[in-house]
């Protein structure tokens, strides 16, 4: 029945007042906070059409054995850097495989010919000691000649090693050569802050148990989540307090955008989303658990935790300051 009455807190009324408010006016950033915050972030992605960029991905071993890609030597992480485009642009990124084994750099989502497909079949592999450019196009939607709508390269993808242990990359995988690729449609809406969450078998972003990243923003601030998946299970992703729409970017077009709006999403080996959200939106400031929601896998440690600061930068209390999470609850 009601919530409303017995241990309501007062945030809880007020917020109903302020449900009719936000809905004539249509889509107002809401922030349920006493507290001032900067609105989000309502910049676009703009960048003039076509164009060629270049960049060097280095892969390289970890002090930890682990592997991980990197814009510098020595600067390799898990995941790997986080690369953006936008549909039009072309990337040429050059490989320098400073690993003991032959390793390689496979993309999904964008456009590459089978000669930039980062697989032993195509010869497409960078030998340790040597180097290798690979070429990524994206493009914007179009009209086939038949009429029918051709989708364009926006998308939350990812990037991935694909000869390391076997043919198929399992072992660089599983040591962590992979990482974020975002794709952006003109005019899509940049994020203030970037977070990417990885679940490989049973951990997150290669971490041990229990050691999953926590991530921090100031409430107001669009925070962009990137979710991958790797390995050999399926895993339910959820964040708490704050919700999504269940479509390309995570965000409504309009009042009338029948996208399903959800906080919790399964997702299997290879598949990847992504979605903004504005930290602590009608909820506040507070520590907010992400995690897997297959019980026994957030059980094992597969959960952190995105803090959300006042708009001062103060961590609300209740709650160690980021660094281990320690998750029990
Ligand atoms: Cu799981």
């Amino acid at each position: 029945m009601t919530e409303v009455g017995r241990g309501v807190p007062r945030r809880a009324l007020s917020r109903r007042a302020f449900t009719t408010a936000a809905t004539t006016a249509a889509f107002t950033p809401f922030i349920a906070s006493a507290q001032a915050a900067a609105p989000p972030s309502e910049k676009t992605a703009n960048k003039p059409d076509g164009g060629t960029r270049r960049i060097t991905l280095y892969a390289e071993k970890l002090p930890d054995g682990q592997l991980g890609y990197g814009l510098e030597p020595g600067k390799a992480t898990i995941p790997g850097p986080l690369i953006e485009m936008v549909e039009g642009e072309t990337l040429e990124i050059e490989m320098v495989n400073n690993l003991d084994v032959t390793a390689s750099l496979h993309v999904h989502g964008v456009d590459y010919d089978n000669a930039n497909d980062g697989t032993r079949m195509t010869n497409s592999v960078v030998e340790p000691g040597e180097r290798r450019t690979y070429t990524w196009r994206t493009h914007a939607p179009g009209r086939r000649p038949g009429g029918s709508i051709e989708p364009g390269s926006a998308g939350y993808w990812h990037y991935h090693d694909h000869v390391v242990g076997t043919d198929h990359g399992t072992g660089g995988i599983r040591r962590g050569l992979y990482g974020p690729l975002v794709v952006r449609r003109k005019g899509d809406v940049l994020p203030d802050k970037q977070f990417t969450v990885v679940f490989n078998d049973m951990n997150i972003n290669n971490r041990k148990a229990h050691e999953a990243p926590d991530f921090v923003a100031k409430i107001g601030e669009r925070v962009e989540f990137i979710v991958i998946t790797h390995g050999d299970f399926f895993h339910t992703f959820h964040i708490h307090g704050h919700r999504w729409a269940d479509n390309r970017t995570g965000l409504l077009e309009g009042p009338q955008d029948p996208s399903r709006i959800i906080d919790t999403k399964i997702t299997g080996p290879a598949e990847s989303f992504g979605f903004q959200v504005i930290a602590g939106e009608r909820v506040g400031p507070g520590h907010w658990m992400y995690h897997c929601h297959v019980q026994s896998h957030s059980d094992m440690g597969m959960a952190g935790v995105f803090h959300v600061t006042d708009a001062d930068g103060n961590m609300p209390p209740g709650h160690p300051m980021p660094g281990h999470s320690g998750m029990s609850h």
